[in-house]
């Protein structure tokens, strides 16, 4: 069926005009002011609303495993709450532990994608090296997943040593394929959290204490002085200091050919949140931490110049149950602040409508800048004829307030509660069905399907 949507003020990464747009067989056809309504189409007027490409989000883990649990979405609840909150792709990370090859991880993240409500790809993580990971990665290019993952964290699950990230680095150069990384020093912090538990400093206050934002910087250097000797494509994921970013600056000041992601959580929430007494910090606990909130601004200002690219959400829901798991602890509270569904709103309102951002930086970092990073351009991530139609028409006058009670992630709290948004998503279309109506799910599950990327040309 056609979809007519009239109207709108459509707003790119660099255009905003008022205009119709003509979607047949998943992607926008014609675009063009006062066109003539096909008698097949379903009309939607979008009189006073804004129209954006459908968000990307491109960091996301709807199928986590950590410390012997399970993050709560299925790709049903997660795609769901994805779309009510204005996103239409995401990307989601394969975690092969180091006794596991890849391409069996794959296959099992494959079968976890059931019902899927948009589109999804992944990243997939190197946690070894071997001539028979290299072989299997090899292959998973081939398959289109063009990004790798790598832990500078988390030493004795996922973390690499620096030879191994050389290694993976070099590959991912000479397969066109880009690297995220993240970049924190695991060895530094396994000892201080060691120190800490010793001296029984075991409250959510010390998980920053753990991790501090130098130790960040650190591993954010590494990555770049590596990816300076190789030449290869590397993207900072969850950015969330001042130190790290200066790393990065520096660093693309020398010709490194990097990108940096900042989360929404970094930009609204800060460590005084994770110090909250009663365990109520657990909810707030991810890594790296949450930061002193003087970051803010700066991160703010990043996103506007360009300096960061992207603001994804490293969406991880662990529930409060266990969440439990770090009450005597907090090394073993599970990590990650889900906030898969409120990522564009709270950045339309606390960066567009509080003018840290303008709209078009909004839309670029929110949407484009991901989709052009990640091989997804100009299928994902722009309005244009030839475009997958994956639209949010956008009614910026109308207020929300985030809640637990009403929001869409299978998970019983939200760090945002009580929060006010401008803006309901009251349109969202993936490749011209519409799966989002007045910011409520009606459209059909499982028609989301796994985006096959394209390696860069070396
Ligand atoms: N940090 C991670 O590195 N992964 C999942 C969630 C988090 O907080
Ligand atoms: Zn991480
Ligand atoms: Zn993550």
């Amino acid at each position: 069926m056609a979809l007519f949507i009239k109207n709108g003020e459509i707003v790119t990464a660099d255009s905003r005009y008022v205009a119709d747009i003509w979607c047949e067989n998943e992607t926008i056809t014609t675009i063009g002011k006062n066109l003539p309504i096909p008698n097949h189409a379903e009309v939607i007027d979008a009189t006073g609303k804004l129209v954006f490409p459908g968000f990307v989000d491109p960091h996301t883990h709807i199928y986590l495993h950590a410390m012997g649990t399970y993050a709560k979405d299925t790709y049903e609840t997660g795609t769901i709450a994805a779309l009510c909150g204005g996103t239409t792709t995401l990307i989601d990370f394969v975690n092969p532990g180091r006794e596991e090859g890849s391409l069996e991880a794959l296959e099992k993240w494959r079968q976890q994608t059931q019902n899927p409500c948009h589109d999804y790809t992944c990243h997939m993580t190197v946690s070894h090296f071997s001539d028979q990971v290299e072989s299997e990665l090899r292959e998973v290019v081939k398959q289109g997943i063009t990004s790798f993952k790598i832990f500078f964290a988390y030493k004795d699950i996922l973390g690499m040593n620096d030879g191994d990230i050389y290694k993976t680095l070099s590959l991912a150069k000479s397969l066109g394929v880009v690297t995220t990384a993240h970049c924190e020093n695991a060895h530094i912090i396994d000892i201080r959290q060691q120190q800490l538990v010793a001296n029984k400093q075991l409250a959510t206050k010390y998980h920053h204490e753990s991790r501090p934002p130098i130790l960040e910087a650190e591993g954010t250097h590494r990555l770049c002085v590596m990816s300076e000797l190789i030449g290869g494509e590397v993207y900072v994921v969850h950015l969330s200091c001042e130190e790290a970013l200066q790393k990065v600056l520096a660093a693309k000041m020398r010709g490194a050919n990097i990108h940096a992601e900042t989360l929404i959580q970094y930009l609204l929430l800060d460590k005084s949140h994770a110090e909250l007494p009663n365990f109520e910090g657990a909810k707030y606990i991810m890594s790296p931490p949450l930061r002193d909130k003087k970051n803010q601004k700066i991160l703010w200002n990043a996103l506007q110049q360009g300096f960061l690219a992207t603001v994804a959400t490293d969406h991880a829901p662990f529930d409060w149950k266990q969440r439990q798991m770090g009450r005597d602890n907090f090394c073993n509270i599970p990590n990650g602040i889900p906030s898969l569904e409120d990522r564009v709103r709270l950045l339309y309102t606390h960066g567009v409508q509080a003018g840290n951002i303008d709209i078009h930086r909004f839309v670029d970092v929110a949407s484009t800048r991901a989709a052009k990073i990640f091989g997804l351009f100009p299928q994902k991530g722009t309005i244009q004829v030839g475009s997958d139609a994956d639209l949010v028409v956008y009614d910026p006058n109308c207020r929300q307030t985030i809640s637990a009670k009403t929001h869409h992630m299978n998970i019983d709290y939200s760090v945002f509660e009580g929060y006010e948004v401008s803006g309901v998503c009251s349109t969202v279309t993936v490749r011209g069905n519409i799966q989002v109506r007045d910011g409520e799910f009606v459209g059909k599950k499982g028609i989301g399907k796994f985006l096959k990327r394209q390696q860069r040309i070396c």
